[in-house]
């Protein structure tokens, strides 16, 4: 029998100019020969970096949306979430979940809130609380260090947390859920990026990148991508997230190369094709 095509659900926001979200979610996973389908949160003209932007909630006609998958009993290999735009598209969430997960399939959550240690001007504290209870139904957690402090109630540090520090508060959301955690670009100092790798029951690994430039919005949604499609596509998650973070850096050197503003996202168009290759 001919095994189809895996096909990955993408729960987030589609956002027209930036580079972020679905529009670099979608064609990123599709270089990796994987099917994407999206499930938008919101739809926006520009994400919520840009001085101004167009912002379509997209929660009440979620329902009805995700109703024909039911009813066509379509199933999924994997489902990424990522932008919420409301409380009450976390229930939605939950439900897809509940009834899309089979067992073989995996979630990766990355939990969208803020940045820099200041949540999005979207996130009300209420949308903290859920975001806590979707990390419960997650396999894989991509959390920056604004996001992975903010779901174990902790402050914004004021200095580099050691590993144990960050091998702890990984620890707490682990209990009760993801396998696997990346805090991602952790500021370890001028010139390197960490990436801390928490596995559960097992020893944390590191990632380090040299620092290119300054951050860019959308690279956190480049990277979530590159390891939900190497997951599916059967490599450890270590290894996914080597290839993620080698990725990003290497499109961001680019857009240094091209002079791409820094809320342009990251120009990974140029490199898409390097993704087909299954490694
Ligand atoms: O890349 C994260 C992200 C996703 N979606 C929207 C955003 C942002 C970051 O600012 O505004 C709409």
């Amino acid at each position: 029998m001919m095994k189809r095509q895996k096909r990955i659900a993408l729960i987030n926001d589609i956002t027209g100019f930036g580079r972020c979200s679905i529009a670099a979610m979608a064609p990123i996973v599709s270089a990796m020969k994987i099917q994407a389908v999206p499930i938008p949160t919101a739809i926006l003209s520009t994400h919520t970096q840009f001085p101004i932007y167009y912002f379509d909630d997209y929660t009440s006609r979620m329902h009805d949306y995700i109703q024909t998958y039911k009813d066509l009993n379509l199933e999924f290999d994997a489902i990424a979430t990522g932008f919420l735009g409301s409380v009450e598209q976390f229930e939605i969430v939950f439900d897809f979940i509940e009834t899309f997960k089979n067992k073989d399939a995996f979630v990766l959550v990355d939990p969208v809130m803020g940045d820099h240690g200041h949540l999005y001007a979207t996130y009300t504290p209420q949308m903290c609380e859920e975001m806590k209870k979707l990390v419960h139904y997650a396999d894989l957690l991509t959390p920056n260090l604004t996001e992975l402090v903010t779901l174990v109630d902790e402050p914004y540090p004021d200095h580099l947390p050691s590993f144990d520090e960050l091998k702890q508060m990984c620890q707490k959301l682990s209990d009760n859920g993801p396998q696997h955690i990346v805090v991602t670009g952790i500021p370890f100092n001028d010139k390197q990026i960490l990436n801390f790798i928490y596995n559960k029951n097992e020893d944390y690994q590191i990632v380090m990148v040299d620092r290119i430039d300054q951050d860019r919005c959308g690279t956190g949604d480049v990277i979530a991508s590159v390891i939900a499609g190497s997951y599916l596509n059967g490599h450890s998650f270590y290894h996914s997230v080597k290839k993620a973070t080698k990725f990003a850096s290497r499109c961001i050197e680019r857009c240094v190369e091209l002079e791409i503003p820094h809320y342009y996202g990251l120009c990974f168009e140029e490199y898409l094709w390097e993704l087909g290759r299954d490694e």
